[in-house]
């Protein structure tokens, strides 16, 4: 038996078997959980019902996080298909792509600001706040992804790092909110991986090539090093960590030089 038999559990972030929440999806399933995914777009939705199936998945859901209707209307059909919820991965960023490169102060826009932390921050407490309800009393929990540049400085990294530091905040706050209803909030500042959205950051790749060479590991993070992290940590095993920020890079945060 898995250590997430009888979890239910709401995957965000799908866009592809590149992405982090589906290195996420497979050890929840591996673990005996049952999932419901989501899709951003129309254009996503074949994809996500694709995966989704190879989990056992029927549950595929619309989202985006800008959407206070689409939330509410997510969470009303969990509610009526599960009548209640475990664990939410939340596995979300956006910055538009002229943020990304370059010098923060020439980069930065008011526009760019709030959208990049619209839809990457405030979304963990939209959908904490909307799954209340649902997630009060079972031991739940909420993970959400993060990286190092929320506290280093990463180069074309910009307003993303902002974003990634108040995210690790709202985790600390959502916690201490949530932990008297027994639900706990952690984030995974995960190493860089080549996905979609890391396409968008320029000189990825080099970031890639050279952390290789530095890491303690002397290897990239992968999607199931994160996943298997991902389910320990939104597990019972993990039932006295939150709030927390858990480092699944390799060990790269530990190096000074
Ligand atoms: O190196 C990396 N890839 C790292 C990623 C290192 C450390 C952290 N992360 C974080 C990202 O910042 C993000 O929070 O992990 C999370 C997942 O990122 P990912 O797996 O690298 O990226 P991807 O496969 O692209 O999935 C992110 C998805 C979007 O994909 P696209 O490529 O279409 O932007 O986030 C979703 C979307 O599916 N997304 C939204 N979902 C709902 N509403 C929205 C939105 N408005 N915007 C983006």
């Amino acid at each position: 038996m898995g250590f997430l038999q009888d979890k239910k559990v709401l995957i965000t972030g799908v866009a592809s078997t590149r992405s982090i929440a589906w290195g996420v999806a497979e050890a929840m399933h591996r673990e005996g959980a049952t999932l419901a995914y989501t899709y951003q777009s129309d254009k996503l939705k074949k994809r996500v019902e694709d995966v989704a199936e190879q989990t056992g998945s029927s549950l595929v859901l619309p989202l985006d996080v800008q959407s206070d209707e689409q939330i509410a209307a997510l969470f009303g059909e969990l509610e009526q298909q599960w009548g209640g919820l475990d664990v939410i991965v939340h596995s979300i960023a956006f910055a538009p792509r002229s943020e990304l490169e370059g010098s923060y102060i020439d980069a930065v826009t008011r526009g760019g600001f709030a959208t990049a932390h619209d839809v990457s921050v405030y979304s963990l407490a939209a959908l904490a706040k909307a799954a209340r309800p649902l997630m009060a009393g079972r031991n739940g929990a909420i993970v959400t992804m993060s990286y190092l540049g929320a506290v280093r400085t990463i180069p074309n990294y910009n307003v993303m790092g902002v974003a990634k530091a108040s995210l690790e905040a709202n985790v600390r706050y959502l916690a201490d909110s949530l932990g008297p209803e027994g639900t706990r909030v952690n984030a995974i500042s995960a190493g860089p991986i080549r996905t979609l959205a890391a396409s968008g950051i320029s000189g990825f790749k080099t970031m890639l090539d050279e952390s290789e060479k530095r890491v303690p590991l002397r290897r990239n993070t992968t999607i199931q090093e994160v996943g298997n992290a991902a389910a320990f940590l939104c597990s019972d095993l993990a039932s006295g960590i939150t709030g927390d920020v858990l480092y699944v890079d390799s060990g790269y945060h530990i190096l000074g030089m």
